[in-house]
């Protein structure tokens, strides 16, 4: 029908990534006129991404495109798009759009770390990925002109336009997580499906971008913290969320496996550690490295054991990057088996649902997910630059790498 053939159309327009760095630029300080071009960038970038998503929901491989869970997260897709692009606009009187057009200057008023020395290096492609540079029409703030009460109410209304999009795409991964079983139960084993892998890579990432996106364009109004711009921190305290994914992950871990004490994780970190990140990002990310870690020591020793090598944490920080490597002596992965943690559709995690041993009642929420944790996590770590890799001694432990870039130049890898 005409919304179908209006998806199409937006889904040909190629997407505008951003940067972390342009997201705090611009965020910096929000009046209703910087929040009105906010707006303004967002409600013609959403519908564009979320477009592409549905396209490409509808060309999956293996009648993929047909499972109930496939269609029912397409369909979520196509209402957001349709809330988006039937959003009322903003009425600007004539004069007034002069005047913001005038006020359209670039300011570089901000104080930021400093980019990389040498501009003409890029680091803000992975191979698989091309990004598109942030348009400057969207970005330059315009200062404080008098704006009639109805932008203020504009933003506002569309704050909460797209806070009731975000909550109706809360489900989608668990949501897809189900299709993929069901699709696995289906079919003769054991065919690594790239196509299947690259696409949910693709998703996941593409899922976090608009989410960002959303997470800033709400927090820019309605959180006001010291050090934050939106969602970003510019001042992340490393230690301080490395501590708290070491409670959390210690917590989960004694409670999974009725302990009295998880294994101890020793954390090697400059207290005063700080860097522009989004730190519900990094303690994802951390928080699921530790579980994974904590489950092989756990699994190895048995729960019973008196007392467990430690998980260690080192922290380095170069120019480039700054490195958090996550050790345990949990016994490894064989280098056969090591590249299955990526995959979407190999999963080792518990018994689901779908398991004809599964307990109902003797449900425990998964020391990891679904088991999706670490393919997700290294979409995280890929979003803003940087990368996860895993080494493993097969009868001894694993390190897992986590690269993150400090430069915060990178603009978003945009499938
Ligand atoms: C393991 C398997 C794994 C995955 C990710 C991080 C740490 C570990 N340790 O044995």
């Amino acid at each position: 029908k005409q919304l179908t053939d209006k998806i199409y159309h937006f889904a040909k327009f190629p997407q505008t990534g951003v940067s972390l760095r342009q997201m705090v630029k611009f965020g910096q300080h929000p009046s209703q006129g910087v929040l009105l071009k906010a707006s303004q960038f967002v409600s013609e970038e959403l519908p564009i991404r979320l477009a592409r998503r549905v396209v490409e929901l509808d060309n999956l491989p293996h009648n993929l495109s047909q499972m109930p869970s496939v269609v029912k997260v397409k369909n979520w897709y196509i209402e957001s798009f349709k809330d988006l692009i039937e959003f009322p606009k903003p009425r600007l009187p004539a004069d007034l759009k002069s005047k913001i057009k005038d006020a359209s200057k670039p300011t570089d008023a901000v104080q930021l770390p400093a980019s990389h020395p040498n501009p003409s290096v890029s680091y803000s492609n992975t191979s698989k990925f091309h990004s598109v540079p942030m348009n400057h029409r969207f970005y330059t703030p315009m200062g404080d002109i008098d704006l009639p009460p109805e932008i203020a109410k504009y933003n506002k209304d569309f704050a909460k336009c797209l806070e009731n999009i975000k909550r109706r795409h809360d489900p989608v991964v668990t949501t897809l997580a189900q299709g993929i079983n069901e699709f696995k139960a289906l079919r003769h084993k054991t065919i690594i499906d790239t196509e299947v892998q690259s696409f949910l890579d693709r998703f996941y990432m593409s899922r976090i971008g608009i989410r960002v996106l959303i997470g800033q364009q709400v927090a820019l109004q309605t959180k006001n913290e010291p050090d934050y711009v939106g969602i970003i921190c510019t001042r992340t305290k490393l230690y301080d969320i490395a501590m708290e994914a070491i409670a959390n992950a210690s917590f989960i871990c004694e409670d999974y496996y009725g302990l009295f004490a998880a294994p101890k994780i020793t954390l090697h970190c400059r207290e005063d550690l700080e860097f522009m990140y989004i730190p519900s990002h990094l303690h994802h990310m951390l928080f699921e490295l530790l579980k994974n870690s904590l489950r092989a020591t756990v699994e190895l020793y048995g729960p019973d054991a008196d007392n467990y090598p430690p998980i260690k944490i080192v922290v380095a920080e170069g120019q480039e990057d700054i490195t958090i490597k996550v050790s345990d002596e949990g016994g490894g992965i064989s280098r056969s088996a090591l590249p299955m943690v990526w995959t979407y559709m190999y999963t080792t995690a518990e018994a689901q649902p779908l398991d004809p041993d599964f307990n109902q009642t003797d449900f425990k929420a998964p020391m990891a997910g679904f088991g999706y944790g670490l393919p997700i996590s290294r979409c995280y770590a890929r979003y803003f630059g940087g990368d996860l890799k895993l080494i493993s001694m097969e009868g001894y432990g694993t390190d897992a790498y986590l690269h993150l870039c400090r430069l915060s130049d990178s603009a978003e890898p945009l499938p």
